[in-house]
């Protein structure tokens, strides 16, 4: 039995934060969703999969028109042509009392019930599939807690749209304890509603697959569904296949010690080819975080509007392109040492101690007798091998000493440097 487990694929969901600008390639966004819902009707059919399962939120909310009922009536009706039935349970996001719009299904789609919890047998597979549909948006019952024990000598499959016992950024909804999951007998659980894959246990398998297709910018890398096989009565793969056709990431860019605006934005360039390459194919919508002290800090706070342009014709250039999301400036000024040494404040005074300290080896002998407190406190990592630190090297210390200047002053000067 080989069988495909998809949620949350939020069809015909707007990608957020999507601004218009030439070059941007809103038309490829717009349509991300239905073009990873196409991609998931052909991993069915290229697997020759038993059957779909999908677990709640199939719609991100009431139809705009009848466009997307129409568009997955259409690619349903493929999955009937190839022999792929489709059991389904509706979640937050589409329960009963959202959509007020409905088209006739092919009859190869099952949308399981709202009011009580139901089972479907597929006695020539030997499975049995238990599931409840969200009656409404905000379901707060366990709904698992209802659901029938396991049946004996089937594969038998839960599914059911929760947040278990709360995850952070998603709605409580249908909470559920792993205990309660484990206490049915099921051999997997199929849920829903978690954005994020994650296989919860392996015995029995609990697993959040993720959404089909990431739809903002906290919503990065891979996505797409989980494709099961079971041999013997057993499970015995779990494999994520990704299906998005847009990537989102978080493009973190370290402008330290660079000289001017042309140098950070090379050196966003070179983070976005990176980010593009690991997307393998894809488009890419990144949101830039560039950070670090730098002499271009100044420029870059002057204009931001310019090099904010400069950064999505970066993108626009890039070979198909680069759709830039935001670019946040966390820049800061690179610190003036001197000026810093002559403040009659304590930072001033730090300063004048690194100085002092770097010349004197009588000094640094001493702090080391200070810091041998700390050796005992180091990981093991950190006390021997490439990474390791000599604590009773007089030229450990002095190193530090930059580290301190790089690290540490600009961290205490910050609020008078923040102009
Ligand atoms: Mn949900």
């Amino acid at each position: 039995v080989k069988f495909v487990h998809a949620a949350d694929i939020h069809l015909d969901s707007p990608m957020r934060g999507l601004d218009r600008y030439d070059g941007a390639p809103a038309d490829h966004f717009r349509a991300a969703t239905r073009h990873a819902m196409e991609k998931l009707v052909a991993l069915c059919i290229d697997e020759a999969v038993d059957f779909l399962l999908i677990v709640g939120d199939l719609y991100d909310g009431n139809w705009k028109d009848y466009k997307t009922g129409l568009f997955f009536a259409a690619q349903m009706s493929k999955l009937r042509a190839a022999g792929v039935p489709v059991f389904l349970v509706r979640g937050n996001h589409d329960a009963e009392s959202n959509i007020t719009r409905s088209l006739k299904l092919p009859e190869n789609v099952r949308v399981l019930d709202a009011q009580r919890p139901e089972t479907l047998r597929l006695p020539q597979l030997g499975v049995a599939i238990h599931g409840q549909s969200f009656a409404t948006r905000a379901v707060t019952d366990d709904l698992a807690a209802r659901y029938p024990d396991a049946e004996p000598g089937a594969f038998n499959i839960g599914l059911l749209h929760t947040c278990l016992s709360g995850r952070a950024g998603h709605e409580p909804y249908a909470p559920a304890t792993v205990e309660t999951l484990r206490s049915r007998g099921y051999d997997y659980w199929a849920l829903g509603h978690v954005h994020a894959r994650e296989v919860i246990s392996e015995d029995p398998w609990i697993v959040f697959p993720g959404n089909l297709q990431g739809r903002h910018a906290r919503e990065t890398g891979e996505k797409g569904a989980t494709l099961v096989t079971v041999e013997n009565g057993r499970v015995s793969q779990v494999e994520a296949r990704p299906l998005d056709v847009v990537r989102w990431a978080i493009c973190e860019v370290d402008a330290s010690s660079a000289e001017n605006g042309d140098e950070v934005l090379e050196r966003v360039r070179a983070r976005l080819v990176e980010e593009q390459a690991a997307a393998d194919g894809r488009t890419l919508a990144a949101r830039v975080i560039v950070r670090g002290a730098t002499r271009a800090h100044a420029a870059l706070c002057a204009d931001a509007d310019k090099y904010l342009a400069e950064v999505r014709a970066i993108g626009a250039d890039l070979s198909d392109g680069v759709w830039i999301e935001q670019v946040r400036w966390e820049t800061r000024a690179p610190i003036d040492l001197a000026e810093l040494a002559e403040r009659d404040d304590a930072v001033g005074q730090l300063v004048r101690a690194v100085r002092e300290l770097r010349g004197d080896e009588a000094q640094v002998r001493a702090l080391l007798v200070e810091l041998a407190e700390l050796k005992p406190k180091l990981p093991p990592e950190l006390r021997a091998g490439p990474d390791g630190i000599d604590l009773d090297d007089p030229a450990t210390v002095v190193a530090l000493l930059d580290d301190v200047e790089q690290l540490l002053l600009p961290r205490l000067a910050a609020p008078r440097e923040s102009r």
